[in-house]
C-alpha cells in the first residue's frame, strides 16, 4: 500500500470496529476509512486479512493490525491524551480477564439473546 495515513477497514454497527474507531478517535489519529459490506468485504482488505474480519488496519509500511484490542493498542501507544491506558497500570491481569470476559462468553450469551434464529436450541412455537 502506498499513502500517507492507514487505511481502517470497518463496519459501522460492529463492537469491535466501534472500540478501534474510538481509540483511533481518542489518539488523535488520521485514518482513511473504508466501510465494508460484510456480506461483500473487499478483495484489498481479504487479500490482507484472509481471516476476513473487521475492524483491519493496514499502515502505510503495509504492516496489518487485525485484531481490534491491537488497533487500540497501536493507537493509544503512539497518542494516549486521555489516558485511556493508565488503568492497564494498575491491575493488568484484572483487565485482561474483564475484557476476555466481554469479548467472550458476555458475546456469546448476547448474540445467542440477539440472534436466537441462529443458534441450534432455538425451537420455534409451534
Ligand atoms: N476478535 C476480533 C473480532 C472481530 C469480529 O468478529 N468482527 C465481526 C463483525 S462484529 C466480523 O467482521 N465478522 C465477519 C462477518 O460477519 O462476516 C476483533 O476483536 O477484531
Amino acid at each position: 500500500m502506498s499513502g500517507e495515513v492507514p487505511i481502517l477497514y470497518s463496519f459501522r454497527r460492529c463492537p469491535y470496529a466501534m472500540r478501534a474507531r474510538m481509540a483511533i478517535a481518542a489518539s488523535g489519529q488520521t485514518c482513511a476509512l473504508r466501510e465494508v459490506v460484510l456480506r461483500n468485504k473487499p478483495p484489498e482488505m481479504i487479500a490482507v486479512s484472509p481471516k476476513g474480519t473487521v475492524p483491519v488496519l493496514v499502515l502505510p509500511d503495509e504492516r496489518v493490525i487485525e485484531e481490534s484490542l491491537e488497533i487500540m493498542h497501536w493507537a493509544l501507544g503512539r497518542n494516549d491524551p486521555q489516558g485511556w491506558l493508565a488503568p492497564l497500570n494498575d491491575d493488568r491481569d484484572a483487565l485482561d480477564a474483564m475484557i476476555a470476559e466481554n469479548d467472550g462468553p458476555f458475546k456469546d450469551a448476547l448474540d445467542r439473546y440477539k440472534y436466537p434464529t441462529r443458534y441450534e436450541h432455538f425451537r420455534p412455537a409451534p
